[in-house]
């Protein structure tokens, strides 16, 4: 079986969901997709912020549920982070936001820490999702043609959806990302609200 190079999947999530609200998890993922695609203000970093980052795509895609200009709330996340919060998978399905696409970019370990495994092996995210009453929850392959297909069909589908993408655990050597989340936060607030119809 092959192997999804983390990177080549981010960048794929940004190629489909280019200008959507998106909240990327801890660590290697923001720095990767930073390498990747550069500062874009659609992108929330959630630095430090570990297992919070379904609740705060969450609570976006509920104040965004009745707005016209995005489709969806992307939200990066990965396996040892979705552990941490995995409460969050209940209010989700109890609250179903519509815009709501969870992509779990699952290495099956706390790779920013060391590389200890994580309870990913032994755990359906997809059927814990969906027992929660997700609207729907997919495995996908690792192809990068399918997790494109699998993208955009999360695009075109109510939610909430959950898209589960294993990937391996070699990363590229990235710049350290230091900046004051607060900040982050404000930042990434006046671009969501410039985007509001006036
Ligand atoms: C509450 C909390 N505990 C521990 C950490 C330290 N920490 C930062 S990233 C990380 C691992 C996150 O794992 P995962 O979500 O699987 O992402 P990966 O590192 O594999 O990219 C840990 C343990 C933290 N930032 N916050």
């Amino acid at each position: 079986m092959t192997t999804l190079y983390r990177p080549d999947v981010l960048r794929v999530i940004d190629e489909v969901f280019p200008d959507q609200p998106t909240v990327l998890t801890i660590g290697g993922v923001i720095r990767e997709m930073l390498a990747l695609v550069g500062r874009k203000p659609n992108h929330l970093y959630s630095l430090d912020a570990m297992g919070q980052t379904v609740a705060i795509g969450l609570g976006l895609a509920l104040g965004l549920e009745e707005e016209s200009r995005h489709a969806k709330v992307m939200v990066v996340e990965g396996d040892g982070s979705l552990l941490m919060g995995f409460s969050a998978l209940a209010t989700v399905g109890a609250l179903k936001p519509s815009k709501l696409v969870v992509a779990v970019v699952d290495n099956g370990v706390y790779l920013a820490t060391g590389g200890q495994p994580t309870a990913a092996s032994s755990t359906d995210f997809v059927r814990v999702a969906l027992d929660c009453g997700w609207a729907a929850a997919r495995d996908v392959p690792p192809d990068l043609a399918v997790v494109r297909a699998a993208l955009d069909w999360a695009r075109a589908t109510t939610g909430p959806i959950m898209l589960r993408i294993r990937v391996g655990t070699e990363q590229p050597k990235t710049d350290y990302f230091l900046e004051d989340p607060v900040l982050l936060a404000r930042q990434f607030e006046s671009w969501l609200a410039a985007q509001q119809p006036r």
